[in-house]
């Protein structure tokens, strides 16, 4: 029988979906949701939910020994462009919630958990197509920085301490019930909701920008298989990359005008445009199909069609 999961950072763009997710699959109860606030109505009404903050380390105590959570699931984090504003914030709380979690597993009060990493760890020296799980890394951004060091310490907890930490490295992710906030790759959602309330979009990165992109439901499956994968199949203690499909803005604007004719796209880069010019632009995800058999399942043009036509609902 499934433990209770607790879920830190619920509400957020892949919280919430995971969430509801896990629910359907284990059952409403054992799985409690907690954010810094609260959620969507669907979200807040599917089963129980805790007020929390993931840097204070007395308070995700508390609601561990309270639910007798077994598995935590960290999902709060600062993402890429806002992060650049607000580095020392970032930091704190990139990596305070990630050693909470780290040291709650250690003193053997949960026994699993689930940390999300990024492709941006990776940074400009590092090879642009079909990356490699191990090459040079090198990140430029505040939040690459952050989760290059969170998955130095994943792997340092799991060697030094035993402690069953399992983490993916998350293209820029597309999903229709909650809106990203912060990233560099949010363009992405963005166009699907401009071009049905206005039939145009202008992107904040240029046109020939090609960066790794996964849709939702993927990486929501890819996250639970991962944790339900055995231990002792798992060679990565850091963070797996974890493929899909590469695109461009362009890309994603001749795959809406296969429904939306009229659709426009003009391009004003701005700041968030040096920090996708230092991600990959593609990914070799060979590792995690070998270990715990990921297969992507949607390419940008079924993307396109469930983002239209779940957003027109
Ligand atoms: C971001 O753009 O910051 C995130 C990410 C790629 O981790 N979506």
């Amino acid at each position: 029988m499934q433990k209770p999961i607790l879920i830190i950072g619920a509400c957020g763009q892949i919280g919430t979906e995971l969430t509801m997710e896990l629910r359907n699959k284990y059952g409403a109860d054992k799985v409690i949701a907690s954010d810094i606030r609260e959620g969507n109505d669907t979200l807040m009404a599917s089963g129980p939910f805790e007020l929390l903050d993931a840097t204070n380390y007395a308070a995700i105590e508390d609601v561990v020994m309270h639910y007798e959570i077994d598995e935590v699931y960290l999902m709060a984090a600062m993402l890429s462009a806002t992060a650049e504003k607000f580095p020392m914030r970032a930091w704190n709380l990139n990596m305070n919630s990630l050693f909470n979690v780290l040291n709650l597993a250690k003193e053997n009060k949960i026994s699993k958990i689930f940390w999300p990493s990024s492709i941006a760890v990776f940074g400009p020296n590092t090879p642009k197509e079909n990356t490699a799980q191990s090459t040079i890394m090198e990140p430029s951004t505040v939040y690459g920085i952050s989760k290059q060091s969170g998955e130095r310490w994943c792997e340092y907890y799991f060697k030094k301490f035993g402690v069953d930490v399992r983490s993916v490295r998350y293209p820029g992710l597309i999903s229709w019930k909650t809106m990203p906030g912060g990233g560099t790759t949010d363009y992405a959602v963005e166009i699907y909701h401009e071009a049905l309330e206005k039939g145009s979009y202008q992107s904040f990165l240029d046109k020939g920008t090609k960066l790794p992109m996964m849709y939702m439901d993927d990486a929501i499956r890819a996250t639970i298989q991962l944790m339900e994968s055995p231990a002792e199949q798992l060679t990565v203690r850091s963070s797996y990359n974890l493929g899909s499909m590469s695109f461009t803005p362009d890309d994603v604007a001749k795959s809406i005008k296969k429904h939306i004719p009229g659709f426009e796209i003009s391009y004003a880069p701005d700041f968030r445009q040096k920090i996708a010019d230092s991600w990959p632009s593609s990914i070799d995800d060979t590792q995690a199909k070998k270990d715990w058999d990921w297969k992507p399942e949607f390419d940008l043009d079924q993307t396109t069609s469930e983002m239209l036509t779940n957003l027109k609902k």
